[in-house]
């Protein structure tokens, strides 16, 4: 899936206009810091926003990106430079109501993407994930191999690459975007298959253990959630001549759930995890890449992940005892 690009326009790298859709999820309401942190002027959106002690004194507009008429008229009121779109509902919340998985997902990129062009957005950045891929996958999955996803977030986030690549190619809009694997992060996921990682670590500080919704030898590309912040900025802030696509995938790490359970069992003495698997979500985790070739991001922005697993879990283990203590 090489892309052709739409012309490059002069702009800044700090200090930028930055609008961010979805910003109360897990990767949100991180990436609000880390985009504060380095200088830009971010401006959160949500369904609706978190509450007060969560909003880390930005401006929060409400948007629901599946209705055209507000995503207008929020771009037309900020006049964003840079759009992080990151609203979407995930892979096992997304089974069970298909149909506004779709227009969430889909309705809301094609919202986002219009927006963006009749606003003079310069650059859109968008989260893909593990889930655009399907069974019969090879060991080394390449960004290139054929999409075939088997859930409607899967489906919607394979639309989305194709139509930003589309508003790049007709449009001239700047459209980037990482294919994520499962993150972790000292903010709760919601509703994703990945789920059973974090849950792991989560539930033994909470409650001593935690039941596994996946066999144990499951095993999916998985990352620390500063890494995945920094893909976020640095793809972005990447020169355009050396992108030779739009859609990149990134890797971190691959444990299989036993090897999480075992870390789990270091870092938290006396956990107790066992495994149950759920059918439906078994068969999503058995359909995705048990590890990705990043090869590509490396090559054109230098990407490189600094955390593996133990170091992940001495980072995140004291982070999630104080949320469930
Ligand atoms: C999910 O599990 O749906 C997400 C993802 C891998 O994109 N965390």
């Amino acid at each position: 899936m090489t892309t052709s690009h739409g012309p490059v326009g002069p702009h800044t790298t700090t200090g930028r206009k930055v609008l961010v859709t979805g910003a109360g999820g897990q990767v949100g309401l991180d990436l609000l810091q880390a985009l504060r942190s380095r200088g830009d002027q971010v401006f959160a959106s949500d369904l609706a926003p978190p509450a007060e002690e969560a909003r880390q004194g930005l401006p929060w507009s409400s948007l629901d990106v599946t209705d055209a008429a507000q995503v207008d008229a929020l771009f037309a009121e900020l006049r964003p430079e840079v759009v992080y779109h990151l609203a979407a509902i995930l892979s096992a919340t997304g089974e069970r109501d298909p149909l506004r998985t779709y227009a969430v997902n889909q309705g809301g990129t094609l919202h986002v993407l219009e927006a963006a062009r009749k606003f003079g957005v310069r650059q859109v950045i968008f989260t893909s994930t593990i889930a655009v891929f399907g069974p019969g996958l090879p060991p080394l999955v390449g960004d290139d191999v054929p999409l075939r996803p088997t859930t409607m977030y899967g489906v919607t986030k394979v639309a989305g690459e194709l139509l930003g690549e589309y508003y790049g190619r007709r449009h001239g809009l700047d459209f980037r975007g990482v294919r994520f694997p499962g993150l972790l992060s000292a903010v709760l996921p919601g509703g994703g298959t990945s789920d059973y990682a974090p849950l792991m670590y989560y539930e033994s500080l909470r409650v001593g253990g935690y039941e596994a919704f996946c066999r144990p030898d499951s095993q999916i590309p998985l990352m620390y959630m500063p890494d995945a912040l920094r893909a976020l900025v640095e793809l972005s802030l990447a020169p355009r001549e050396r992108l030779g696509r739009c859609i990149y995938n990134i890797a971190a790490f691959s444990p299989t759930a036993q090897e999480i359970a075992d870390e789990v069992a270091r870092v938290v003495p006396g956990a107790r995890i066992t495994f149950k698997p759920d059918p439906a979500r078994q068969a999503i985790l058995d359909s995705w890449p048990r590890a990705l070739d990043d090869s590509c991001a490396r090559r054109d922005w230098d990407w490189r992940p600094a955390w593996d697993l133990a170091r992940m879990s001495d980072d995140l283990t004291p982070k999630l005892a104080a949320l469930a203590a």
